[in-house]
């Protein structure tokens, strides 16, 4: 009879642990890159590359998360010497994205300004750099921002700087860039969350 019990309860605790895991469902060949809920590797460059950046602070955050409960803020002044806040990460998993063809993020806009947003890879072992072209990011929140890897449209010194190359050295990407661009003067914060890599 104690072993009927135990197995029933064994059942019900099975069945609630895997209704948790159900909530955050992922469609078929999609991949979690980071979600912020545990340690990640996601900081400002604020002043550390001497270029201008206009990013401030990148802090994990309770608001505006679309998977888990935790997200990243995002802060930034944006200036007149347009450079943008840039944010990124490093030293996560998967790190060969040969097999996959989008990109895909939940920012919340919070500065109530419509901004822009471009993302940059780094890869190989020269790290790099190709940056998008620049996105909308309107103001409020933006779900499934699909920024597709497979086109050519990157910029790096390898095109001279024009927006036609595609992505090389994807068996090793070293970084994650998102800058954040708008009208000088803007001053606050976007929330990423749920970054993906879709096949
Ligand atoms: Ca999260």
């Amino acid at each position: 009879m104690k072993k009927i019990v135990l197995l029933s309860v064994s059942i019900m605790v099975l069945g609630l642990l895997s209704g948790c895991v159900s909530t955050t469902k992922l469609p078929a060949g999609t991949d979690i890159l980071e979600n912020f809920e545990d340690t990640h590797f996601f900081i400002a460059v604020g002043n550390s590359w001497g270029d201008g950046d206009n990013s401030t602070a990148a802090l994990t955050s309770d608001k505006h998360a679309t998977s888990g409960s935790k997200s990243l803020e995002c802060q930034f002044a944006l200036q007149e010497n347009k450079k943008g806040g840039a944010f990124y990460g490093e030293g996560f998993e998967p790190f060969n994205w040969t097999g996959y063809s989008n990109l895909i993020v939940d920012i919340f806009n919070a500065t109530g300004t419509d901004l822009e947003l471009a993302i940059a890879v780094c890869s190989g072992t020269a790290w790099e750099w190709q940056e998008s072209i620049n996105f909308p990011l309107p103001s409020g929140q933006n779900k499934d921002i699909t920024i597709n890897l497979k086109e050519g449209n990157f910029k790096s010194s390898l095109t001279g700087w024009e927006n036609n190359g595609i992505l090389l050295y994807m068996e090793d990407v070293k970084r994650l860039v998102f800058k954040i661009l708008g009208p000088p003067g803007v001053e606050g914060s976007v929330f990423i969350d749920y970054i993906r890599l879709a096949q």
